[in-house]
């Protein structure tokens, strides 16, 4: 995976790419890291890459012609690049399509400042339009830092050794289940003993049953959404089958 990053800010990745997974990965040529400054590509003396909005209003809007500029550099070198714009307006992100991203030789990523980009941008020369999320940011940046993380944990082998990322919350629909270190006691909260059992199928199952139950409990929608296998079904019935025992109860006292 090749990420070129467009932005007015290119410092503001250079700590970013040196630290964790997305460094490890740089390290063994999995993957590679370039921002390109958006600046280096304006025409005036001044190196304007912000112009005021046309039917008038507050704030700038970010002028075309630099970003076109940039875009075309950035893919000098791989003609086949896909260009991501980072826009509220944008496909949300999730785990399908940060796989999905991951399948790209190389992606550009076009970071908005100010009010946003100049509308013509998108019908020529951008594929995706991504969001993190519906909430205001305040340049494109953050959100391509977001998805270069989300992306590099996809490619196979740059997360070190390890199944991890299809043990990972979303990988299967489920969130995680609940993990546990040292010490075994802590303020009064004792491990779950079957963890300290060595017993590797009843372990496995118990992760399982807190999986399913703690994404009943905190993100019910994403069970909504999910094909359930055998195995979670089994553990639905069986809580059902306690809170119905438990109501029965109640009821005869009432
Ligand atoms: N932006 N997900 C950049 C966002 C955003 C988001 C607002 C993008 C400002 C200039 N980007 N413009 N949410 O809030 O991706």
């Amino acid at each position: 995976m090749n990420f070129v990053v467009l932005t007015i800010f290119p410092e503001m990745f250079d700590s970013f790419w040196a630290h964790g997974i997305i460094r490890k990965a740089i390290d063994q040529k999995k993957v590679s890291a370039t921002a390109i400054n958006i600046r280096d590509f304006t025409a005036d003396r001044h190196q304007m890459t912000d112009d005021r909005p046309f039917g008038g209003g507050n704030g700038m809007v970010m002028k075309p012609e630099p970003l076109v500029e940039a875009i075309g550099a950035a893919k000098k070198n791989a003609g086949a690049a896909k260009t991501v714009l980072l826009t509220p307006q944008g496909r949300t992100l999730n785990q399908k399509m940060a796989r999905e991203l991951a399948s790209i030789e190389e992606l550009i990523l076009v970071c908005g400042r100010y009010e946003g980009v100049d509308e013509r941008i998108c019908h020529e020369y951008i594929d995706y339009e991504i969001s993190i999320g519906d909430y205001v940011l305040t340049g494109g940046e953050l959100a391509a830092m977001v998805i270069m993380e989300a992306v590099t944990r996809m490619i196979p082998g740059a997360l070190g050794g390890q199944d991890s990322a299809e043990k990972d919350s979303f990988s299967d629909g489920l969130l995680e289940h609940a993990h546990y270190t040292r010490p075994r006691n802590f303020e009064g909260r004792e491990v779950p003993e079957v963890l300290l059992s060595g017993h590797h199928r009843e372990i496995e199952s118990w992760r399982m049953e807190s999986s399913v139950m703690r994404t009943l409990l905190k993100r019910p929608d994403l069970l909504r959404n999910k094909q359930l296998n055998d195995q979670e079904v089994k553990i639905l019935e069986k809580w059902l089958s306690e809170i119905e025992a438990l109501l029965n109860l109640h009821h005869r006292e009432h």
